[in-house]
């Protein structure tokens, strides 16, 4: 559906490396809606409960200690099969394995440190959205560019 929403967040190494400029442009140019962006350092807690199906895993300590690092820009975009695109577009969770042309596949190299995050299902990012962002942050708009993107 062209109002589906999912959960994009650059994380610090994203933001120390001066790359929130170029990953914004991309979900902007591709035709996305921007719903809700802010900067943030929600602290050790709120990062486990973004990350809690993976509290199991050997490097989930590191992880979290990784986007406990500094800034992060979370955001909410929304357009036509948002969570599946935005996926397609960050690329492999490996950047190694990640596409040219993709974010990871032209900005990184390690999997420890791989500069975005993007929901992995509707339901994912429907829970998502609702961690990072209160109900009145979500900005209802109509964007210009609607009748030249949708048929
Ligand atoms: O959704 P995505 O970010 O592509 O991968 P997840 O399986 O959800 O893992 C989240 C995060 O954890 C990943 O972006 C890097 C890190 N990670 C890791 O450091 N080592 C792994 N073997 C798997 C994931
Ligand atoms: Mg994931």
């Amino acid at each position: 559906s062209t109002t589906e929403r999912t959960f994009i967040a650059i994380k610090p190494d994203g933001v120390q490396r001066g790359l929130v400029g170029a990953i914004i442009s991309r979900f902007e140019t591709r035709g996305f809606k921007l719903v809700a962006l802010k900067l943030v350092t929600p602290g050790k807690e709120h990062l486990e409960k973004h990350y809690s199906d993976l509290s199991s895993k050997p490097f989930f300590a590191g992880l979290v200690e990784y986007m406990n690092s500094g800034p992060i820009v979370a955001m909410v975009w929304e357009g036509l099969d948002a969570v599946k695109t935005g996926r397609a577009m960050l690329g492999a969770t490996n950047p190694l394995s990640s596409a040219p042309g993709t974010i990871r596949g032209d900005y990184c190299l390690q999997m420890g440190r791989n500069v975005c995050h993007g929901s992995d299902s509707v339901e994912s990012a429907n829970n998502e959205i609702a961690l990072w962002f209160k109900d009145e942050d979500l900005v209802s708009w109509e964007s210009a560019q609607k009748s030249w993107l949708y048929e």
